[in-house]
């Protein structure tokens, strides 16, 4: 039995729990109790606040957890990154005033900041060789300089849109963070074996999200010129269609390379070309 740290509630927790379920991991929530045990795979859920994740892997109370990456360095937690997972994606960052002029890292020199990252924006300051007063305040950073507490902040930014309304301006980004999978440093073969099962799906589904299963008909003449557009997972698969002449081609291709692919494919004279998203993908 593999025991994993999630967040009970909060920004991380639908994710967390969409990938447990992509994973055909089924964990069942409506009882709301600290620790449920999936149905259909040897893992145990515990359900806690963010704040204790680090700590809580890092003991071996559980054995791998869910935490904003944000979370596990400011804690400073002796667990280990297996993989990030990509949402929950924000950045942690100075702010000033906006109409306060900024001339660099020096301007925090004997400033007050508010913010609930103490650690690491202790670490920022000490490398840029900079006293300042650090005011720990656990909710609402956002308001401290509007109501006389500190002269700046440091916070999470996603969008930006809380420090525009705050009337406050980013000058410095201190680190970029996302949802990480951590693991406790000491676990025996057993739960190694269960966490190697887990990551065989997690990189299943990971792999898919960026990934599209493109099909085509091509005239027979174009196939090599095609094919030689497609960089597939290996090569594509080419099939004669019952039409005489044209063949159907079949592969998989990054999303990111969606739009200038498909542009170049109907130069070749591809027609019917549809795109498909694939849920999982074992490569
Ligand atoms: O109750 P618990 O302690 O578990 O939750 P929490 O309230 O401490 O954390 P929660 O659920 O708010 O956030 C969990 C994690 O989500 C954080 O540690 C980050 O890793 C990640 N994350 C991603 C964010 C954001 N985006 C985010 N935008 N966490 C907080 N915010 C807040 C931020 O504090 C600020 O107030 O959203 C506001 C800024 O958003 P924008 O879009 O206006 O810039
Ligand atoms: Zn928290």
């Amino acid at each position: 039995m593999l025991r994993i740290a999630v967040q009970s509630k909060g920004r991380l927790h639908d994710d967390t729990m969409a990938l447990l379920r992509e994973a055909d991991i089924k964990v069942s929530e409506s009882k709301r109790t600290l620790l449920v045990k999936a149905r259909n795979f040897p893992i145990e859920t515990l359900f806690l606040r963010d704040d204790d994740i680090p700590a809580t892997v890092a003991d071996g109370v559980a054995d791998i957890g869910i935490v904003g990456l944000n979370e596990l360095e400011e804690k400073e937690a002796d667990a280990e990154i297996i993989r990030h997972l990509g949402f929950g994606a924000c950045r942690l960052s100075l702010a000033l005033p906006k109409d306060e002029p900024y001339t660099g890292p020096e301007w925090f020199e004997g400033k007050t900041i508010a913010t609930s990252y103490p650690t690491i924006l202790r670490k920022w300051l000490n490398k840029q060789g900079i006293k300042a007063t650090i005011h720990v305040i656990s909710g609402s950073v956002e308001i401290s300089t509007g109501v006389g507490l500190a002269d700046a902040i440091f916070d999470i930014v996603s969008s930006g849109s809380t420090l525009v309304t705050n009337k406050l301006r980013e000058v410095e980004t201190i680190m970029h963070s996302d949802a990480v999978l951590i693991a406790n440093k000491l676990l025996d073969n057993e739960k190694r074996a269960i966490l190697d099962e887990m990551l065989f799906r997690f990189d299943a589904i990971q792999s898919a999200e960026t990934k599209k299963y493109v099909l085509l008909n091509a005239p027979a003449e174009k196939v090599d010129a095609i094919t030689a557009l497609l960089p597939g997972v290996k090569s594509p698969t080419v099939m004669p269609l019952a039409e005489s002449g044209w063949c159907s081609i079949h592969t998989v291709i990054d999303e990111d390379r969606f739009w200038e692919i498909i542009g170049k494919l109907k130069a070749e004279g591809a027609q019917g070309i549809l795109v498909i998203d694939i849920e999982k993908l074992i490569v």
